[in-house]
């Protein structure tokens, strides 16, 4: 994946270290034997119950290099799982609970996949030449196996893409781990930390920024939430006297409302995460009065790069930025269609190279998504502070193009959610005949409150004319992906499907 030289440098910096995480786990067990790592299960439990399932998967035949597709909820099961596989050095595929049929028969095609682990029933034809139930999962006494490689990929996470299917991105046993315990260090976790998993645990974000895995790395104890609704999260944070947790921006918008009136005591919570799409900054500056806790940003991608705001950072960085890089070796190149830099503070393309970023998907697909040197072409458009750290302005494929005015969507949803009525805003292009295209702005309100007064309360706030939507329509709720984030792919294609059926 790496060209040679790149590898060798970031072995002698020290970002991969050669271990794989089936190693990595035989530590933690060594050190933390007895305390618990995820729900009840300790760490010892969790070592010895990997190797019991590693055996049992190698006597169905599973071997090193295989592919399986991995759908589970947030259950300990789930990393019994991941760690037997590793283990065997076969490839977790990390399904989302939200994923039915057609993406998973999409999962194990493109993977050519030897099995499909999951707790759920079948409603239809078996998608994997086998299918293993997570409740009748062989545990066998331990094997002598020839496991993997530090530099073998270790699994296949998905892209969060928001067209068409998700792609497969390879990680490695060194590049992730580095990204985990990086992460571990930047977010100043402990053996006291307890991290509450809301979002489903096989994202990325929950999965390693630090997640789950960042707090195993520091002999911490991970809390499993079934679901991430407010109720079920701070009755569980009261509970287990939870320290961190991570939530997309719409769940960040949940839990706010809820938090002025719920009766539980949340005073454990030192720090709330937010990533996966773009927080407001009216958004962010709600949660320390309103959660009593601290925020932190986080804009990351299953390809790679993760950036996180510190715990040092004034409040108005954190309150307005993405955060900067994880590693002083990830590098950042902000540039303009014709892939040079732009000017310093200006907006463009991010694109990304380093110690933990893909330099191809599996199999090569899209091979566009790189540079002919190895950055990745994120997709998103940012903007770099004099500070270091990024700005997102949007993704470049969802800027409205009004007959040739640029409009960022996420540049009118925060005007849009600072009206005290508005709960949620999400800002679409759809395809017009004169203008090429205009913007549709769904909302989701609190409180009566009209169309004409939102589009009154945009003018007031001196938003050009043209960022004004052509429409706003109030929604009841809105579609969302696998990890809960708003599904703007959903919203234009209801609309899409609203104009076909009107013509
Ligand atoms: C995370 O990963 P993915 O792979 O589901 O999605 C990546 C994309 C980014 O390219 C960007 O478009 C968007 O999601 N995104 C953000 C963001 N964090 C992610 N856009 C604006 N602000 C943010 N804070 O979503 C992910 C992976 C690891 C950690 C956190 C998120």
């Amino acid at each position: 994946m790496w060209p040679d030289d790149y590898a060798a440098r970031y072995r002698a910096a020290g970002y991969w270290t050669g271990q794989t995480f089936g190693d990595w786990l035989r530590e933690l067990a060594k050190e933390h034997g007895d305390r618990e790592a995820v729900d009840r299960l300790t760490y010892a439990a969790l070592d010895a119950r990997a190797d019991r399932l590693a055996a049992g998967l190698h006597g169905l035949g599973l071997r090193r290099g295989d592919r399986v597709v991995v759908q589970l909820p947030n259950e300990p099961v789930f990393f019994e799982v991941i760690f037997a596989l590793f283990r065997l050095g076969a490839l977790p595929v990390f399904a989302l609970p939200a994923h039915r049929l057609n993406e998973i028969t999409h999962l194990v095609t493109h993977s050519e996949a030897a099995a499909y682990l999951t707790t759920r029933a079948l409603e239809v034809a078996a998608p994997a030449p086998r299918v293993l139930h997570a409740d009748a999962l062989p545990y066998e006494d331990p094997i002598d196996l020839d496991g993997p490689r530090p530099d073998d990929v270790a699994f296949l996470q998905l892209s969060g893409g928001s067209t068409g299917l998700p792609k497969l991105i390879p990680r490695t046993h060194d590049d992730y781990l580095y990204s985990v315990r990086a992460s571990a260090e930047i977010c100043e976790l402990s053996p006291s930390t307890v991290y509450l998993c809301a979002l489903p645990v096989a994202h990325n974000f929950p999965m390693s920024s630090p997640g789950v895995l960042g707090v195993l790395h520091a002999g911490g104890r991970v809390v499993l939430a079934p679901r991430p609704s407010a109720e079920v999260a701070f009755s569980l944070i009261e509970r287990e006297r939870v320290t961190i947790t991570a939530v997309v921006p719409p769940l960040a918008l949940l839990w706010l409302d809820a938090a002025g009136r719920t009766g539980r005591d949340l005073s454990s919570l030192e720090v709330l995460q937010v990533g996966g799409a773009k927080l407001a900054a009216e958004t962010a500056r709600r949660v320390r009065p309103e959660l009593g806790c601290r925020l932190q940003q986080v804009f990351g991608m299953a390809e790679g790069l993760v950036n996180y705001t510190r715990s040092d950072d004034p409040d108005f960085i954190v309150e307005t930025t993405q955060g900067r890089p994880i590693s002083p070796d990830d590098e950042i190149l902000v540039v303009g269609a014709d892939d040079r830099p732009v000017a310093p503070g200006e907006v463009g393309h991010l694109l990304t190279r380093g110690p933990y970023t893909i330099r191809r998907y599996y199999r090569d697909s899209d091979p566009g998504a790189f540079t002919p040197d190895g950055f990745y072409r994120t997709g998103d458009l940012v903007r770099l502070t004099p500070t270091g750290h990024l700005v997102v302005e949007g993704r470049a494929k969802e800027v409205i193009n009004r007959g040739g005015e640029k409009v960022s969507p996420e540049e009118v949803e925060s005007h849009l959610l600072a009206h005290p009525r508005v709960r949620d805003a999400a800002v679409v292009a759809v395809a017009d005949p004169y203008l090429g295209e205009r913007s549709h702005a769904f909302v989701l309100h609190r409180g009566p409150v009209t169309v004409a007064e939102v589009r009154a309360f945009l003018r007031e706030r001196g938003l050009a004319a043209y960022k004004i939507p052509d429409r706003i329509e109030f929604a009841g709720e809105f579609p969302v992906t696998g990890v809960g984030k708003t599904s703007k792919k959903d919203l234009r294609a209801a609309l899409r499907a609203r104009a076909e059926g009107e013509s």
